[in-house]
């Protein structure tokens, strides 16, 4: 074996035995650097005759060139290694407490949804709810709304364009109320029903009171012999839970909503007193406050029909109400659009913290 092969074989063998990258360095230096074996190599070149240049000159070029890829491999390898050490070593444990304590909390949205079932819950009403994406048909025409009714239009309502109509051909939209969910229970489910249907609403519709999404309850009764009495006990025993006090006393304002017959707007009313007032109240004579809360009635019986039930059999009384206006009610906030902001500074502003959840027994505010 020539002295250069004895090299190569030393060498690339030393590399390959380098546990660190310490000792790459280290073999670099002793075969690369200034008094290094290749550089010496090398510099023999020099005083050689043509003819022997010509012999050994590839040789040790071709020597240089496989020690510094035998060493640029073997760098990679232990790097790769170094890293695999460092990341298992970092790993964070997932399942380990928080060293900071969260800042964040329950949405007021939701904390009210989670309220309003709660309190309906103990009038025997269930949860019920539905997609957020529509037919016309649900959302419209088993509501008994016309046509050319302008909520259909396409400056309030979001559509899908048409390629996406429903197998019967019906035009696909993101829901305007949470009515289509009440239009399926009562399809798929025997009465009687008392249900609640919480969520998400959709309507081309922005400014300071207005967003494109808000929320939304609409309540559900259907059973024989139902009426308008039963609807105003209801609403009243719910608005007293809500606010939390026992002097509110309702105003049922003849109204008109295609799905129901009669309707009725229902305001509440409650005593002002020193210090504690309802966001958007206005005083009247006798020292109460009214103001504009629900929308409410005797379900249509065309609806009823609609839905496969028999009207003469079954009555029953709904009602809407907006989710953000009862949440700045009860919290006094002003300002719809901060609802969306995700502002940790507005919860901690209203006092909303991650560990205060209401609960009935506990008092909701608590
Ligand atoms: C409002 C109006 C209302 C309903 C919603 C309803 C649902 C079915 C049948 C009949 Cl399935 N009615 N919902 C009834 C009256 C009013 O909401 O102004 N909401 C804020």
């Amino acid at each position: 074996m020539s002295d250069i092969e004895a090299i190569r074989a030393q060498l690339l063998g030393d590399i390959e035995a380098a546990a660190d990258a310490g000792a790459v360095e280290a073999l670099r230096v002793a075969a690369l650097g200034k008094a290094g074996s290749i550089t010496a190599l090398l510099k023999t070149l020099g005083a050689m005759s043509p003819e022997e240049r010509q012999a050994q000159g590839p040789a040790i070029h071709g020597l240089r060139e496989a020690v510094t890829a035998a060493l640029a491999a073997r760098k990679e390898v232990l790097d790769a290694a170094a890293l695999d050490i460092r990341l298992a070593a970092e790993a964070i444990d997932m399942t380990l407490p928080a060293d900071a304590s969260p800042r964040g909390s329950v949405h007021p949205v939701s904390q009210v949804m989670d309220e309003l079932a709660e309190i309906f819950a103990d009038m025997g009403f269930a949860v019920a709810t539905g997609p957020e994406i529509e037919d016309d048909w649900r959302n419209f025409t088993a509501l008994n709304i016309p046509e050319t009714h302008p909520a259909r239009a396409m400056h309030d309502t979001f559509y899908f364009p048409a390629q996406m109509n429903d197998a019967e051909g019906r035009a696909m939209l993101l829901r305007t109320h949470t009515s289509p969910v009440q239009i399926r229970t009562m399809m798929s489910q025997e009465p009687p029903i008392r249900i609640i249907a919480p969520g998400r609403v959709y309507r081309s519709d922005s400014d300071a009171t207005h967003t494109p999404m808000f929320h939304q309850v609409e309540g559900l009764v259907i059973d024989r012999g139902i009426h308008m009495g039963h609807l105003k006990w209801t609403l009243e025993t719910f608005l007293k839970a809500y606010f939390e006090r026992d002097d509110i006393v309702l105003r049922l304002r003849p109204s008109y909503f295609p799905f129901t017959e009669p309707s009725a707007e229902v305001d509440v009313g409650y005593k002002q007193e020193k210090g504690r007032r309802i966001v958007g109240g206005n005083g009247d004579d006798e020292g109460h406050a009214w103001m504009e809360l629900l929308g409410s009635g005797m379900v249509n019986r065309r609806v009823i029909a609609n839905c496969g039930l028999d009207p003469d059999e079954w009555q029953g009384f709904a009602f809407g109400v907006g989710v953000d206006r009862l949440a700045m009610l009860k919290y006094g906030m002003d300002d719809l659009r901060a609802f969306f902001d995700g502002d940790l500074r507005w919860l901690a502003h209203y006092g909303f913290g991650a560990l205060s959840v209401p609960t009935l027994s506990g008092g909701v505010s608590a």
